[in-house]
């Protein structure tokens, strides 16, 4: 039933069934992928939560392995194995991850066999036994571990995702020389959740799924450091955001606050890692945009995020784009020729689909927008529409996903989404697309929005076109059907 369901996506990952949401424990181990998952085997909906588990050699084709984490008969993570990290402790392949007990999660660590497919937890768990004292906290979970320093002199470092209540989220920075055992150092950084509230970049109570990591060491022009979290408050997700600065002895001294990711929630709880290739690869969680019903009929629930390579961008940003094995997958090319566009698109009966990878590049002059046109019907009753907007000054751009008419059904989220852009040179955008049934990730100058559509005749909802108001000029369009990376067969719920 849940392959049936024409929603499911075919090359980005899903569970066998049920429910996902975090991508927990990312590694790239002896030249394996790790993409571990929050995973509910036994129902489509969040509910004592699994570790689930799948490997990859080319981050495109995954394998279904062993559930690697269940919860306790009893113990501290009797009621879920929450989110958590991977970490190479001397060679043994360890987890640090949130034990859930009644409505509480504290730290709990569990060693991996060689081949990171069997799992034993820690008789000393929770091996973090309380938050810190004296802290009246919003929560406390997910974790974010690491080597440091050299010689003689390194020690493991750990954040864990928390809030101050009445002040705002944060991450609280423990250590330790064995992960069994950690001394508490202090707040690494705290929000300011009267700041904003409610806007599309406020900080949220509590950071949920805090990820640490430096970008650009290699690079003459000097390395940044990246703060990501999922601002989260009293049982709603909000969205994915990040902090650049300079992480320093117990401090993140933080320059400015970035939006990860334009969809929003639909790109939640990402967590990274670096590859035996150096790059920084990371995941996000795109959460559904329909009813708890409608994910209960279908059997399955959540998608993972295409994994993306992020790099400094030249504003001083995140610069995303999925990695390069994904066009491994393209098929059938279609060219669309150079030109001006027109209002207010043109369809293009040789780009139909419901998997496709578009790549163009646009020109906007002052005060133009440009439209692709994604999942339309034939009678236009339903379609999807990406913008990009150039300003009248010409100086600032805006990401757009209309969804509005991305579907009849009453019940299914159509909020639009936006963001800010910065332009090429003479109004550039580069934009690519990624449509895979309900799963859509657009990235603009490198600038993700990642969403969820779902059309109510996804038979018929294959239409592509494009178009402009204003002055664009069309200076590429390519276009390809996208092969399914699923394996064959069934995939066992318990594999
Ligand atoms: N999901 C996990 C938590 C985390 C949240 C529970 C983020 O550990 O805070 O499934 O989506």
């Amino acid at each position: 039933r849940a392959l049936r369901d024409p929603h499911r996506p075919r090359f980005h990952f899903t569970s066998p069934g049920g429910w996902l949401n975090d991508p927990n424990g990312l590694s790239h181990w002896n030249g394996v992928y790790h993409l571990f998952y929050q995973y509910n085997p036994l129902a489509a909906a969040h509910h004592r939560i699994h570790w689930g588990h799948a490997t990859s050699t080319d981050l495109v084709h995954w394998a279904d392995e062993p559930v690697a984490l269940v919860p306790g008969s009893d113990g501290p993570d009797r009621d879920g194995c929450w989110s958590g990290v991977l970490v190479d402790d001397g060679g043994v392949p360890t987890l640090v991850y949130s034990g859930r007990h009644g409505e509480h999660e504290l730290p709990c660590v569990a060693r991996g066999s060689a081949d990171l497919t069997y799992w034993i937890k820690d008789s000393a768990n929770p091996v973090i036994t309380a938050p810190p004292e004296g802290v009246d906290i919003t929560a406390f979970r997910d974790h974010c571990v690491w080597r440091e320093g050299s010689g003689e002199n390194t020690v493991w470092r750990q954040l864990v995702g928390s809030g101050i209540r009445g002040v705002g989220g944060t991450a609280f920075l423990y250590e330790s020389d064995d992960l069994r055992s950690w001394r508490y150092v202090g707040p690494l950084l705290t929000g300011d959740a009267s700041q904003n509230q409610g806007e599309l970049d406020w900080t949220g109570t509590m950071w949920e799924c805090v990820d640490l990591f430096r970008l650009g060491e290699d690079e003459e022009a000097g390395s940044t450091d990246v703060l990501v979290f999922s601002a989260w408050d009293e049982g709603t997700t909000h969205h994915p955001l990040y902090w650049t600065g300079r992480y320093q002895g117990d401090t993140f001294t933080p320059t400015a606050l970035h939006r990860l990711d334009y969809g929003g929630r639909y790109f939640y709880a990402p967590q990274s890692t670096r590859d035996e290739h150096g790059r920084r690869i990371m995941f996000g969680w795109l959460q559904e945009g329909r009813t708890d019903e409608a994910n209960a009929q279908a059997g399955w629930c959540g998608v993972m995020s295409l994994p993306r390579v992020v790099t400094l961008a030249t504003d001083g940003g995140l610069h995303q784009a999925p990695v390069p094995e994904l066009t491994e997958l393209r098929r059938e090319r279609v060219e669309v020729a150079p030109g001006r566009l027109a209002d207010p698109y043109t369809p293009l009966p040789a780009v139909r689909g419901d998997q496709l990878d578009i790549e163009t590049t646009l020109r906007l002059a002052p005060g133009a927008t440009a439209r692709l046109v994604l999942r339309e019907t034939p009678d236009g009753a339903e379609r999807t529409v990406v913008e990009v907007s150039r300003s009248h000054d010409g100086t600032d751009g805006t990401l757009r996903l209309h969804r509005e008419t991305s579907s009849l059904d009453p019940t299914v989220d159509t909020e639009p989404r936006y963001g800010d852009l910065s332009l090429g040179p003479e109004g550039r955008v580069d934009l690519r697309v990624l449509v895979d049934h309900s799963a859509l990730e657009i990235f603009a100058n490198g600038r993700p929005l990642t969403a969820r559509i779902y059309p109510t005749r996804p038979d018929e909802a294959v239409g592509v076109g494009i178009g402009a108001d204003g002055d664009v000029a069309l200076e590429r369009f390519e276009a390809w059907q996208m092969a399914s990376a699923l394996t064959d067969g069934p995939r066992p719920l318990w594999p």
